[in-house]
């Protein structure tokens, strides 16, 4: 019998457009996509569940996301980029994410929280320092704002900054920063000791008393470095400082890597879906195929419906952001909201799989549980709860 699919022309591999976006995307945006979804087919897909099992993460590869054009995409081509469009950073995200969460945080993190704020707020001679080396993957980045007692409240950080002569001194610690042992740049958060407020600064980390050790002990994740940071007396100069004050510097680069990541779990979700479908098709029970009951089909409809839904909320999101219009509470929404989704997914194809769900042979619980940092970091579901809960009544409830 014809599924629903075959009638509307579609195979299960397009479940990730039901609703025909295609046309809209740009020739160029369309040919991103395209190189980054062979890539992540030939280089990724194999290899990962082992990846994902062992915790690692190839060193090769950021140089090989650096060939294929995807750290800083956004940033003009004097500087490395692709003078991408934003949709085609989402589109970006999302290929990748399809492979693995673990994969795209490491260029979500180079792109948005290291390239990002070198582009936006640095000396014309911080940007040549860096930029050109981060685009290649020959050099890698690391964000570090979250502390061991500052993670959703970032404004109670405890790591300090003081101007010593024409330098300025570093002390405290970073925890959950994302490739933080293999970076040779840190973008460290600090609040000064001389007017109380939080600057930011491009770390090399070959600098005596800087020092990172990693996460072990991770059960999400597993494909990506982690790592904790302790900067110990670390001597920056005024060039390695951004030009930015206050908390809003680091908070405007988590605006580029949750729409990032609005996009970026969309992959992980249809991924979970096409397994489940394809698995319930094969999978005999009570003599039929799993996938003629109606339970599971529901299961189903539910999720191409939320990731459906969440496609177009990233897509309006990414038209929004090229026009300037990416408030922080949208992209809270669609951050939150398609983490949800792809959550809600990959927990229930994990299921669908049954005993087999339970293995890193198929992606589920890998994405499942990697989905489960990413409604952490960046911002918790709460605190994009309460991020919308204060722009519709006016109340803080932080
Ligand atoms: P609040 O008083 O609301 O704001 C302080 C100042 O910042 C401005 N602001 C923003 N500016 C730009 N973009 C945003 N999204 C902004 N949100 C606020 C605000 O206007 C104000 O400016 P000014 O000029 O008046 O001083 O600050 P608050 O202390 O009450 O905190 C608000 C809260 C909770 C929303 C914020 O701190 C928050 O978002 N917390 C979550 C922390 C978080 O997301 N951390 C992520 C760490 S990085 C990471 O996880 C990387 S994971 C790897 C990967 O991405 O793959
Ligand atoms: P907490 O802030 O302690 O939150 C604990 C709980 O309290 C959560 O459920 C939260 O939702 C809830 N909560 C918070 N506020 C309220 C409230 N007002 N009312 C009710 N409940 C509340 N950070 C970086 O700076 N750079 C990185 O590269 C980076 N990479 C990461 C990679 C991984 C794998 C992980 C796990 C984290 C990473 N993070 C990074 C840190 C991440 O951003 C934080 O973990 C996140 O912001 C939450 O902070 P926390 O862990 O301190 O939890």
């Amino acid at each position: 019998m014809a599924t629903v699919a075959d009638r509307l022309g579609l195979s299960k591999a397009q479940l990730g457009d039901f609703y025909d976006l295609e046309p809209l995307y740009a020739p160029e945006e369309k040919l991103i996509r395209d190189s980054v979804r062979e890539f992540v087919k030939a280089e990724i897909l194999p290899h990962i569940g082992e990846w994902w099992q062992e915790g690692y993460f190839p060193p090769e590869l950021p140089k090989k996301f650096g060939e294929l054009g995807v750290l800083g995409a956004t940033l003009p081509e004097e500087y490395g980029g692709l003078g991408a469009s934003y949709t085609a950073y989402g589109l970006i995200n999302r290929e990748i994410e399809y492979g693995d969460a673990g994969m795209r945080s490491f260029v979500s993190v180079q792109s948005s929280l290291v390239m990002y704020p070198l582009y936006t707020y640095g000396s014309e001679a911080l940007r040549q320092k860096w930029l050109p080396r981060l685009a290649t993957g020959e050099v890698i980045g690391c964000f570090g704002l979250t502390e061991p007692d500052a993670g959703s409240d970032p404004g109670s950080m405890q790591t300090r900054v003081k101007k010593v002569g024409n330098n300025y001194v570093i002390n405290g610690v970073k925890r959950w920063i994302t490739s933080g042992s293999r970076a040779q740049v840190a973008i460290i958060w600090a609040k000064s000791e001389d007017d109380g407020k939080v600057h930011g600064f491009a770390l090399d980390t070959s600098t005596p008393g800087f020092k990172a050790v990693d996460i072990k002990t991770k059960a999400s994740m597993r494909a990506s470095v982690t790592s904790e940071l302790y900067l110990d007396e670390v001597v920056v100069t005024e060039t390695d400082k951004l030009n930015v004050v206050g908390l809003k510097g680091a908070l405007s680069c988590l605006n580029q890597a949750r729409f990032g990541i609005a996009w970026g779990v969309l992959g992980a979700g249809f991924y979970c879906l096409e397994e489940a479908a394809a698995y319930a098709e094969d999978r005999p029970i009570f003599g039929v195929p799993l996938a003629s009951k109606q339970m599971i089909q529901m299961r189903l409809a539910d999720m191409l419906a939320d990731l459906t839904k969440g496609s177009l909320l990233a897509f309006q999101l990414a038209k929004l952001k090229e026009q300037g219009k990416d408030t922080p509470p949208r992209v809270s929404l669609a951050k939150r909201d398609n983490v949800r989704a792809a959550l809600q997914a990959a927990r229930a194809a994990r299921d669908i799989l049954g005993g087999n769900g339970i293995t890193t042979e198929y992606g589920a619980i890998r994405h499942m549980l990697n989905l489960e940092t990413v409604a952490t970091y960046e911002g918790t579901d709460t605190v994009h709860t309460l991020i919308l809960g204060r722009t519709i009544t006016g109340h803080n409830a932080f």
